[in-house]
């Protein structure tokens, strides 16, 4: 089947009962037993819900994988993923990830026994470099968060293989109308699905898909014994985003590309990141492995000053934290999304004060140009 039919029916069979066409919301804590021991197979709803069953077949399908397991958050995925491991493990990951995902491996794991290396994985040799005897799993995020690094996941996964661990990737920025890491031999692919697959900035949540059996065991052990779930109202909201995302994605693709067009010429912006520009140190890459560029721009201005000026002049960009639903947002991300990452390490990325990130909407883009010209044009004055 093609994208958009997978997107709008995979894993969503009209309900039984009543044949309600779209999945009805299980709002329930738990499930009548006939007898001891004699159940439908829903025993309780930490363990089993139907619309979060629907939700993780449908983006399982979407990613070309066997199995999905879905969380209560992005963060709660990736927080499941590290409990696979045990004290001693050692974890290789990309060093421009979301911040959360480096608070979370730096503040709360390495406490628990588990070690870890952060390396550009953009160069795939640093992985190599970094590799020890107890490495077990190599997390990759490309694009990255927020400066748009573009990671090879055919030749990270052959070498990380070769040497005998997991490949995870975090496929947020993109959502799999635009990337497939299986495809290129990652082990597990994970999403927020807060951003592109809700796409509607209403709920918050996770997913983590694979066909490898043994990891999905382990994670669906963990989703029942730890308990990260997602509500079935939030799987439900996710869902309904999910139908139109091949949709949104074309439109945020295409108003980003004019938007990067106009921007890249701006006396204002100092440096731009987005993988589209030929300038871009990953943009053949990215054309190879992806279907299109994404909707995330980030650029500097040069300053705190002059951040502060762009994001005060917008008015349809909204100031605020996350990404990958309809409407524009711009962030700060040293300030914002990536306050946790020290500042030296924020520096030797291109982090600075002045960096701004937008995540292009869906709205007229006539209108997000004129928008983003007129907040360009007061950060130079
Ligand atoms: O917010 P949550 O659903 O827990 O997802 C965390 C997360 C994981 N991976 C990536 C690549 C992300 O960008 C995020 C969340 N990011 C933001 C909130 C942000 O503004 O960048």
């Amino acid at each position: 089947m093609g994208f958009g039919t997978d997107a709008v029916h995979a894993g969503q069979e009209p309900e039984p009962q009543t044949g309600s066409v779209t999945i009805p919301v299980f709002q329930t804590s738990t499930y009548q037993q006939a007898g001891i021991g004699d159940h439908t197979g829903y025993e309780y709803a930490r363990t089993q819900n139907p619309t979060r069953e629907a939700l993780e077949r449908n983006v399982a399908v979407l990613e070309g994988a066997k199995y999905g397991l879905a969380y209560g958050s992005g963060m709660a995925t990736i927080s499941t993923l590290a409990q696979t491991l045990k004290a001693g493990d050692h974890v290789i990951c990309t060093n421009n990830v979301y911040g959360g995902t480096f608070r979370l491996f730096d503040k709360v794991y390495k406490n628990l026994g588990l070690t870890f290396d952060y390396v550009d994985t953009t160069e795939v040799d640093n992985i190599k470099a970094a590799w020890t005897d107890q490495t077990r799993l190599v997390f990759v995020e490309t694009p990255t968060n927020p400066m748009l690094g573009i990671t090879d996941l055919a030749a990270v996964s052959k070498i990380v293989h070769e040497l005998g661990a997991k490949v995870v990737v975090d496929n947020t920025f993109m959502s799999p109308y635009l990337q497939r890491p299986l495809e290129f031999g990652a082990d597990a692919v994970l999403h927020s699905t807060t951003k592109y697959l809700n796409g509607h900035s209403d709920m918050v949540g996770g997913i983590l898909v694979t066909s490898d059996e043994a990891l999905h065991e382990q994670m669906r052990f963990l989703q029942n014994a730890a308990g990260a779930v997602p509500g079935p109202w939030d799987c439900w909201l996710a869902l309904r985003g999910i139908k139109t995302l091949h949709l949104r994605m074309q439109c945020h693709e295409s108003n980003t590309r004019a938007l990067a067009t106009m921007m890249q010429d701006h006396e204002a912006v100092q440096k731009m990141y987005y993988p589209g520009l030929p300038s871009h140190p990953g943009h053949e890459l990215a054309k190879r492995q992806q279907k299109g560029f994404g909707a995330i721009i980030s650029f500097d201005v040069g300053s705190l000053d002059a951040a502060q000026r762009v994001v005060q002049t917008v008015k349809l960009f909204t100031l605020a934290e996350s990404l990958g639903g309809v409407e524009s947002l711009i962030s700060h991300p040293a300030v914002m999304t990536h306050a946790s990452v020290p500042k030296k390490d924020r520096d030797a990325m291109g982090i600075s004060e002045g960096l701004v990130r937008v995540s292009v909407g869906v709205e007229d883009v006539e209108d997000l140009a004129a928008d983003l010209k007129a907040a360009l044009d007061r950060a130079l004055n």
